[in-house]
């Protein structure tokens, strides 16, 4: 469930009643600082539950996580009683996190030995952890951390809020007798050290799907022989990729406020160059790295088979070479041969320049005394 927004008094104070059904074992409660710009980090995360009942809760040594970084959380156990065994378990993404190592709290060896089983499965996107401590020569009562698990923040963490799911926990005591208890783990908000852009690239007219503007599905944009690539202000360029669904991605970009730019380069086709920005200042200034998904590439124009940014008689004169063979810089089509379906984009989009490139040359009718009507007539193509 999901409230309107609440505004702060001047000094950022504000009161809302939160309704709780009385037959709830526990309530989650979240709540997420914006500023007017919609720009924010900050998140407290609350479980309420009835006083006095058993709960598990996992806290955090630091909410604040960098990549590569440990996360250590420790499992306490509340309001139980002579409990032998504690049980607890929760999943979380495991393309952002992984399992280090779990350990039994020191706190817990004040009521005797104990021994400690954990297990991590992996399914689908999630790991379940299972961790399972017993008591083997004494018991507890009261309120006991008594795990530690130590996870790593994987290196293309980029989701800022990252949860951990389906949290169960119960405890058993010496007359075997199981408690369920209600459980949770507080988020972990990650800082990425890098930034990363992605989008979708539109379908070029030769790879378009009859009269539509969506993408042929015969056609595999990671097969096109595409080069996407990232540079910055310092010229350091960053290798990106594109999949069979046309999405690009960019990852590994320095933390900058300065314009980057994006360059998605498809044989036959003007070159889209796309500049944008992905880092931000945070509220204390502190530039900070992100993942922004919108940087969608419009449809490249097929023709420009020279890659000089203009489409001209130098095209028609390389696709003259190459006529009837499969060579990929004049098959802007992609069906493996040079042919008149080529030149057609040549002729339809003449005398084009880059509208995306800073700087073009001017394009040429004619070359060493060819003209496109040259070209055309000499491949009986007029
Ligand atoms: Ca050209
Ligand atoms: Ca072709």
């Amino acid at each position: 469930m999901f409230t309107n927004q609440i505004f702060v008094d001047a000094e950022g104070k504000f009161a809302y009643n939160i309704p709780i059904d009385p037959s709830a074992k526990s309530v989650n409660v979240e709540l997420q600082g914006f500023n007017t710009a919609g720009i924010g980090k900050e998140i407290k995360s609350f479980t309420f539950i009835q006083e006095g009942t058993p709960y598990v809760y996992g806290s955090l040594e630091n909410k604040y996580r960098k990549m590569g970084d440990g996360v250590k959380i420790t499992l306490t156990a509340n309001n139980i009683s002579e409990a032998k065994n504690l049980a607890a378990s929760f999943t979380f993404d495991k393309n952002l996190l992984e399992v280090v190592d779990v350990k039994i709290h020191p706190d817990l060896k004040q009521f005797g030995n104990a021994e400690i089983l954990s297990e991590s499965v992996s399914d689908g996107y999630e790991t379940k952890l299972n961790v399972n401590v017993a008591l083997t020569d004494g018991k507890v009562t009261g309120d006991i951390p008594f795990a530690e698990v130590i996870l790593n923040v994987k290196n293309d963490s980029h989701e800022i809020i990252t949860y951990f799911n389906s949290p169960t926990a119960s405890f058993i005591n010496e007359n075997n007798e199981t408690t369920s208890m209600v459980s949770a783990v507080a988020p972990i908000l990650i800082v990425p050290s890098y930034s990363k852009i992605s989008g979708t690239m539109a379908a070029p007219k030769p790879f378009q799907r009859g009269n539509s503007t969506s993408w042929n599905l015969q056609v595999d944009p990671s097969q096109l022989g595409a080069f996407i690539t990232v540079k910055d202000q310092k010229g350091k360029e960053y290798a990106g990729t594109i999949n069979r669904y046309a999405q690009i991605e960019v990852g590994g970009l320095p933390p900058v406020l300065e314009e980057m730019e994006l360059t998605v380069d498809i044989p036959g086709h003007f070159t889209v160059y796309k500049p944008f920005h992905v880092g931000y200042l945070d509220d204390n200034g502190n530039i900070t790295a992100h993942w922004n998904p919108e940087i969608n590439i419009e449809a490249a124009i097929p023709g420009d088979v020279n890659k000089d940014d203009v489409i001209d008689v130098l095209d028609a004169i390389y696709l003259e070479l190459n006529w009837g063979t499969n060579e990929r810089r004049a098959d802007i089509n992609f069906d493996k041969m040079v042919d008149a379906k080529d030149m057609k984009y040549i002729q339809d989009h003449y005398l084009m320049k880059n509208q995306t490139a800073s700087t073009t040359p001017e394009p040429k009718e004619i070359h060493e005394g060819k003209t496109l009507e040259d070209i055309l007539t000499k491949l009986g193509l007029n």
